[in-house]
C-alpha cells in the first residue's frame, strides 16, 4: 500500500471548529453545483484526488421510487416514497421477478418533505406478504430498485455488520479465509517496523512517566486511533446485542461458530469473542496501581501526527502516544467492564472477576477525580472525543455496577443521580457523548431487584420516548425516527437513526406493542435506501449502496488495488455540519438529507466507525430475529 501525502493547504481552509481528521483532505476542483440538490452522490470530478471517477449513476438515473433496497420482512410494514411533482394520488403497481403484477394501489401525497426539500408521496404495500426476490415497485412512470420480501432478508446484514469489527482489529493478523481474501493483512501495531507498535507506548509529553502495553482492540474508524469512550459504547452495544438475543431473540445466530471470528469453536458465543477483543484493550488502558491517577483510564491512544490515505495499519510509521486519563473514559471502562463481568461469568469466571475488579477500581477513581475532562482541542494525530459533561457516564457506570453486583451502594448512586429522573432519550438519539440512555435501557431490561415503582418509572420513560419516536417517524415521508430539522443531521446521523430504533425495539420487547415493532422495522428502510438519495448507506447491501467510505484500509477510490470497505460497513451519513473540505465545497446549502457524498475524502459524511457499526449490528440482529420468528409462525 502506498501512503499518500497530506494536503496541508486544505487544512487551513477548514477553520477552527474543524473536525479532527484533517490530514487526509486533498484539494479538489469544485463540484457541479446541482449535485447536492439532486441526490447525485458520487458523480465526482476525477481530477479531484487523483482518484478514479466514482461510478454512481447521474441524478437523472436515480429511481424516483425509493424503497428499502435490501427488502422487507413478510409480516412487517412495507413502505416506499416517490419523488414527484404530481399532487393527486398516483397508481402504483408491485411486480414480481417475472414482471407479473402482484398488487396495485394508490399513493398518499405528502407535500414537501422538510428534510430533503423533495415533493413526495408515500406508498404502503404492507398487505403483500408473499416471499419472493427481485420485486419492483412502479409509480409515476418510474421503477424502483429490485428488492426481496423474505424472512431471511436481514440474516446477512447481521453477520456482515459484525464482521466489520474483525477487520478493524488491531494487534492480530486478519485471516482472509474469515474476512474475505481482499481483507487479509498482517497484524497492525505490534511493533514490527515501520510500526512503532502499541506494546510499549509512552504518554504524550507531560502526561505521565510510564509506558503501557495497550495492544489489541479495534481501530476506531478510518484512523488507527483507539479511543476508550468510543470503544466503550461500541463494546457495550455488542454485549447488549447478546443480552437482548438471550432475552428476546435468537442467541444461536450469534453463538459459537456462527460469525467470522478466529475464536470460533471455542465454546463461547462469537459475538462475545469479538467484544472481548476490545474489552481486553479497554482493561489495558487503566492506569496501573501506584501511578498518579491509578485506576483511571487513559482517554485514548493514537498516532502523534495524522497520517494520510491510504495506509494499512501495519505500515503506519507514526509514534503512538497515550493521552491523559479522563473521567469519561474511566467511567466507560467501569460500565463496560461491569457489564462484561456479568456477561462473561458463565464462560470464563476468572475473566469476569478481572473485569469486576477493574470496574470497581475505575468507579472509585472516577469518584476521586470527577472532573478530568477530555479536551476538544486535543485533536493532533487523532480525534478529540472531548466531553465536559460526565453525569451521564456516572449514571451508566452506576447502573452496570448495580446490575452486576446488586449492591446497595451502587443502587444509591443510581437513584440519586440527576440522570435517573432526567429526560435522557433525546430526539437526536444517544451516542458516545451522551450515554445516560444506555443506563436507562439496561435498567429497564436486565434482571435486578430495582424497587417496583422505580422499575415502572424507568420503563415508562422508555415507552414515552418510543411514542415520541413513532410520532417523529410518522412525520417523515421516508419513515425514519429522526426529526426533520438540520441540527439532527449531524456527524454520524445514521447511527442516531439506528440508536432511536434501539429504543423502539426495547419498548417493543417490554410491551409487545406492534406499533413499536413496526416503527423499528420501518426505520431501517432509511438506512438501506429509502431516503432522499435513494442510496443504501451499507456497503454491499442494496444495488445502489455507498462504497467509497472514508477509510485508510479500504481506499479503493484512491488506489484500485485496494478493496472497497467490506459488505456491512455503514457510512456516517448526512451531516449538515459539512466539516470536511470536500463536503464543504460540494454540498454548500444542502438540505439535511442531501448533505452526504459517497467520496473517500468526505470524512464528515462518509467515514466508517465502530460505534456506528455497533448500532447497525444491534438493529440488524433484532431485524434478523423478528423476520425469522415470523417465518416460524407462518410456517
Ligand atoms: O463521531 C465523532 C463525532 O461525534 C464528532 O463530531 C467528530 C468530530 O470531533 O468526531 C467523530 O469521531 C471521529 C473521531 O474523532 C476520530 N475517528 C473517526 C471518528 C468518526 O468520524
Amino acid at each position: 500500500m502506498r501512503a499518500c501525502l497530506a494536503a496541508a493547504l486544505v487544512v487551513a481552509a477548514v477553520g477552527v471548529s474543524a473536525p479532527t481528521d484533517l490530514a487526509h483532505a486533498a484539494p479538489r476542483s469544485p463540484q457541479r453545483p446541482s449535485a447536492a440538490a439532486s441526490g447525485d452522490v458520487g458523480a465526482l470530478d476525477p481530477a479531484s484526488t487523483g482518484s478514479r471517477r466514482a461510478d454512481n449513476p447521474p441524478a437523472a438515473d436515480v429511481p424516483r421510487v425509493r424503497v428499502n433496497q435490501v427488502g422487507y420482512v413478510p409480516d412487517g410494514p412495507k413502505n416506499a416514497t416517490v419523488v414527484t411533482e404530481r399532487t393527486e394520488p398516483l397508481t402504483w403497481t408491485l411486480r414480481d421477478s417475472s414482471d407479473r403484477e402482484v398488487a396495485r394501489g394508490r399513493s398518499t401525497p405528502r407535500g414537501v418533505d422538510e428534510a430533503s426539500g423533495q415533493r413526495v408521496h408515500t406508498i404502503d404495500f404492507s398487505d403483500v406478504r408473499r416471499s419472493g426476490s427481485s420485486y419492483t415497485l412502479t409509480a409515476d412512470g418510474d421503477r424502483s430498485i429490485p428488492f426481496d420480501i423474505s424472512d431471511r432478508v436481514y440474516a446477512d446484514l447481521r453477520s456482515d455488520a459484525l464482521r466489520f469489527f474483525y477487520v478493524q482489529r488491531s494487534g492480530i493478523p486478519i485471516d482472509g479465509a474469515l474476512a474475505g481474501a481482499d481483507y487479509a493483512r498482517p497484524a497492525g501495531h505490534l511493533g514490527v517496523p515501520p510500526n512503532k507498535g502499541d506494546t510499549d507506548v509512552p504518554c504524550a509529553p507531560g502526561v505521565c512517566r510510564y509506558r503501557l502495553d495497550v495492544r489489541g482492540g479495534w481501530y476506531d474508524a478510518a484512523d488507527h486511533g483507539k479511543y476508550v469512550v468510543n470503544g466503550g459504547i461500541a463494546t457495550h452495544q455488542l454485549l447488549s446485542l447478546w443480552e437482548r438475543a438471550r432475552r428476546a431473540g435468537d442467541p444461536h445466530a450469534v453463538g459459537d461458530s456462527r460469525l467470522r471470528v478466529p475464536e470460533r469453536g471455542n465454546g463461547v458465543p462469537d459475538v462475545l469473542d469479538e467484544a472481548r477483543w476490545e474489552v481486553e484493550f479497554l482493561l489495558r488502558m487503566q492506569v496501573p496501581p501506584g501511578k498518579p491517577l491509578a485506576g483511571m483510564a487513559h482517554h485514548k491512544v493514537h498516532d502523534r501526527n495524522w497520517t494520510g490515505l491510504p495506509m494499512a495499519p501495519h505500515e503506519d510509521p507514526e509514534p503512538r502516544e497515550l493521552r491523559p486519563p479522563s473521567t469519561a473514559a474511566t467511567l466507560n471502562l467501569a460500565a463496560v467492564a461491569a457489564q462484561a463481568a456479568r456477561v462473561f461469568r458463565p464462560y470464563d469466571p476468572s475473566f469476569a472477576d478481572r473485569n469486576l475488579a477493574a470496574a470497581r477500581t475505575a468507579w472509585a477513581a472516577a469518584k476521586r477525580h470527577p472532573d478530568r475532562y477530555a479536551s476538544d482541542a486535543d485533536s493532533q494525530g487523532g480525534g478529540a472525543y472531548g466531553d465536559r459533561h460526565v453525569e451521564d457516564e456516572f449514571y451508566w457506570a452506576a447502573v452496570e455496577l448495580y446490575l452486576t453486583t446488586g449492591e446497595a451502594a451502587y443502587l444509591r448512586e443510581v437513584l440519586t443521580s440527576p440522570m435517573h429522573t432526567a429526560q435522557v432519550f433525546s430526539d437526536g438519539g444517544f451516542g458516545w457523548q451522551s450515554v445516560a440512555a444506555l443506563g436507562r435501557l439496561q435498567l429497564a431490561t436486565a434482571p435486578s431487584d430495582l424497587p417496583r415503582d422505580e422499575l415502572e418509572r424507568v420503563r415508562d420513560s422508555l415507552t414515552h420516548a418510543a411514542d415520541r419516536y413513532v410520532q417523529t417517524a410518522r412525520r417523515q415521508a421516508y419513515g425514519h425516527p429522526l426529526p426533520e430539522n438540520a441540527e439532527f443531521y449531524a456527524w454520524g446521523s445514521n447511527s442516531n437513526v439506528l440508536n432511536n430504533i434501539v429504543v423502539l425495539v426495547t419498548a417493543y420487547d417490554l410491551t409487545g406493542r406492534k406499533t413499536y415493532r413496526d416503527a423499528a422495522i420501518e426505520g431501517i428502510d432509511y438506512v438501506l435506501g429509502r431516503n432522499a438519495l435513494n442510496l443504501s448507506y451499507v456497503t454491499g447491501h442494496g444495488d445502489r449502496a455507498a462504497r467509497n467510505q472514508h477509510s485508510r484500509m479500504y481506499a479503493h477510490q484512491l488506489d484500485p488495488r485496494l478493496p472497497h470497505p467490506p459488505a456491512g460497513s455503514l457510512a456516517g451519513g448526512a451531516n449538515t455540519g459539512l466539516q470536511d473540505p470536500v463536503a464543504e465545497r460540494s454540498l454548500k446549502d444542502c438540505r439535511p438529507q442531501l448533505c452526504y457524498l459517497d467520496h473517500i475524502q468526505s470524512f464528515s459524511t462518509n467515514e466508517v466507525a465502530i460505534n456506528w457499526n455497533s448500532a447497525l449490528s444491534w438493529v440488524a440482529s433484532f431485524l434478523a430475529d423478528v423476520a425469522r420468528e415470523e417465518g416460524r409462525t407462518s410456517a
